[in-house]
């Protein structure tokens, strides 16, 4: 018994004997560049697999052929003109149906690198699973974003931070795993969908994991990152910026200090001779009891420029996260979490040295179901920019219940931040065109573990697949790679993959309706994150609060209270500013509002909050009942474990249902218009 699922690279026989005939007739002789073994064995296994063929080998000259190779190679360089694969970007493929002499047809797939081959045959390879057709063929794709991370927060000793599918399938107490198996399918798994890089460890950089940037742990970074670099993808590490007092033994990581810059060259320089195409660090400081440049009275950008320059000689990366904030007094209304982010980083824009790469959360806060685009994006001209997902569930339902993230994904990078007038969204901010930085991209953090199907809820696969998919195509739907997805994934059926589609896409508003609807947020649980608890941060010292009263609700963050709608250009700030202007589901997170304010459609605001609850809660009981209707074309461990995970997903909306409006009738003691029980 194999002990994880393949995901979307499971391959199921083709039952189509049409489509599996003119598909063998394409790929009767396949020619694979001398070397290319990785390339070569995905293309042949996805055919054995899908189609039961063995193609020939080698180049025949005539018709039905695969041709697979970099540009140079002369069976591409015969069949495609010069002036098109000149067009190819590092990492794009040409996949064309090309004429031959005798009047017959082959197919090439073609790339510059080694890496833009990876992707074409995995692009081809999901083209033969969804049964499209090859004929008359003519695909040139380029990824839109030049970095398409996936973070990691697992820790050394096998926990993940905010993990929901069990444990890490790199780290085991404090050692790297044994066996690579699965992270070689992992890795197959990532390049299927795009992904050039993954950082290993939690941004929280603790313990053992101290020491993955010494000579201690290298030779096993140098094993995962040689099995990620057969698919294109780079290894990257998150170190702690006090890594030279608590590593090094030196008295200070003070950035100014010769004697750190002298330690980090020699750190570095040690990592390249171990793992020769190292793409960076990851670092989270001055964040959350992380030490940082502020506590030797530095600023971001000179923490990030120490470490940027011993990366630099070695074409490195340094990725600095922006979630940057100062702990908080709850009596405290002046400081405004929402604000830290732009009011710290803003004013170093073009402090940051070239190979520096700002990573900013999608919002202003930390992940929450809704937030607005963070105005950092836009913010900042002279700063090479990175947006950061949270892939893994954390606020969203922890992988128990259902939330497909992609059409909140999609809305951050297309929300026009206005930056350089109309047009200037946030995907062209991060891709780097739109004030021509040299670097840019998405990090995701992962959702995956060492669960059977990676992701503990089996539909939460969708999320590590679409990410990929929007990284390197943000053209795509949300819709159309859900079915992707569910084609490649979970049935070929059409009736019951549109069900499928359905019920990923109404499953993230459903989520948004039983937990905290209008942009409030936070009524989380302290410490864990899943179900409900109105007041859990309400006194703590994190900064996340509604200050609800028997009056009204929600932090005032227009131009007459914290003034954080104002760091964002026209007409965002004027927009939000008005709670009449402000988008509805977002008026919560801008405005202080009475419970009695009415909404656009005439409801007030609390009973909207309730008729949102109730709603959220048959909704999901909904969702439960489509998925019983798909037994027939689920196989059956998948449809059960899915089952149970909508069972506790419907007791959760309950509970959160029950909660929050019992919280909101005691305080205001305003009943339901309609009689519902309220508690
Ligand atoms: O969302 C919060 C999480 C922390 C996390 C932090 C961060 C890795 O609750 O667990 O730490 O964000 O993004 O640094």
């Amino acid at each position: 018994m194999p002990r994880y699922a393949l995901c979307w690279l499971e391959y199921r026989p083709c039952d189509d004997r049409v489509y599996r005939e003119a598909v063998i007739n394409r790929i009767r002789t396949l020619w694979v560049q001398p070397g290319e073994d990785i390339v070569g064995s995905e293309i042949r296994d996805a055919l054995s697999r899908l189609f039961h063929h063995t193609p020939q080998e080698g180049s025949t000259g005539g018709g039905g052929a695969l041709y697979v190779g970099t540009s140079d190679q002369s069976p591409v360089a015969e069949r495609i003109s010069a002036a098109e694969l000149g067009k190819l970007g590092d990492e794009g493929f040409i996949l064309k149906e090309v004429g031959e002499r005798d009047g017959s047809s082959s197919l090439v797939l073609t790339a510059r690198t080694r890496r833009g081959l990876v992707y074409g045959v995995f692009s081809l390879v999901s083209m033969l699973q969804r049964g499209i057709s090859l004929d008359g063929i003519s695909l040139h794709e380029e990824p839109a974003f030049p970095l398409r991370i996936i973070d990691h927060w697992d820790n050394l000793d096998g926990t993940i931070e905010r993990g929901y599918a069990g444990k890490s399938i790199f780290f085991h107490r404090n050692k790297v795993v044994k066996g690579l198996h699965r992270i070689r399918d992992y890795a197959r798994l990532l390049a299927s969908v795009g992904i050039n890089g993954v950082v290993l460890n939690n941004v929280n950089v603790r313990n053992k994991a101290l020491r993955l940037i010494t000579e201690e742990y290298l030779p096993s970074v140098r094993r995962i990152a040689d099995v990620f670099r057969d698919y294109g993808i780079r290894v990257y590490l998150s170190v702690n910026f006090m890594s030279p007092v608590y590593v090094g033994g030196l008295p200070s990581a003070d950035p100014f200090d010769p004697s750190v810059k002298k330690w980090w060259a020699e750190v570095v320089a040690r990592i390249y001779e171990y793992v020769p195409d190292f793409g960076g660090f990851l670092v989270k400081a001055d964040s959350e009891f992380n030490p940082g440049p502020h506590s030797y009275g530095r600023s971001q950008a000179d923490g990030a420029n120490l470490l940027a320059e011993a990366l630099a000689p070695h074409g490195g990366l340094l990725i600095w996260r922006a979630f940057v904030y100062n702990i908080q007094d709850w009596r405290d209304r002046k400081t405004d979490r929402a604000r830290a982010a732009y009011d710290i980083f803003s004013p170093l824009d073009g402090r940051f040295a070239d190979n520096v790469l700002l990573q900013i959360k999608n919002g202003p806060m930390d992940f929450q179901v809704r937030e607005p685009v963070s105005p950092l994006f836009g913010g900042m001209e002279r700063t090479n920019q990175m947006v950061e997902f949270q892939i893994t569930q954390e606020y969203t339902g922890q992988q128990i219940d259902l939330c497909y993230l992609v059409p909140m994904w999609k809305e951050v990078l297309e929300f026009d931040t206005h930056a350089r007038g109309e047009g200037s969204t946030v995907r062209r901010v991060v891709d780097g065109s739109l004030f021509g930085r040299p670097h840019g991209g998405c990090a995701g953090v992962a959702n995956v573990g060492s669960d059977y199907n990676w992701t503990g809820h089996w539909l939460a696969q969708a999320n590590l697949y679409g990410y990929g998919r929007l990284t390197w195509n943000p053209d795509l739907s949300s819709e159309e790679i859900a079915r992707e997805w569910c084609l490649r994934t979970l049935t070929r059926d059409g009736e019951a993959v549109d069900r499928l589609v359905d019920m990923l896409l109404a499953s993230w508003p459903v989520y948004e309706k039983y937990t905290t609807p209008l942009g409030l947020g936070w009524m989380v649980n302290p410490g864990h994150h899943y179900g409900p608890s109105p007041e859990g941060y309400e006194y703590s010292f994190w900064g996340t609060y509604h200050r609800a009263d028997n009056h009204a609700i929600g932090v005032d963050r227009s131009s007459r209270g914290t003034g954080f709608a104002t760091q964002y250009r026209s007409p965002w700030r004027e927009l939000y500013d008005d709670p009449a202007t402000c988008p509805e589901e977002l008026v919560l997170f801008f405005h202080r509002l009475p419970y009695t304010y009415t909404l656009k459609d005439g409801r007030t605001l609390i009973q909207y909050y309730y008729d949102s609850h109730f709603e959220g809660v048959e909704e999901v009981k909904r969702l439960r009942e489509e998925w019983l209707k798909l037994r027939k074309h689920i196989s059956p461990r998948v449809f059960r474990e899915v089952l149970e995970r909508f069972d506790r997903q419907v007791k959760n909306a309950v509970e959160w249902r029950d909660v929050l409006n019992t919280y909101f009738y005691r305080k205001t003691g305003i009943p339901d218009e309609k009689g519902r029980t309220l508690y």
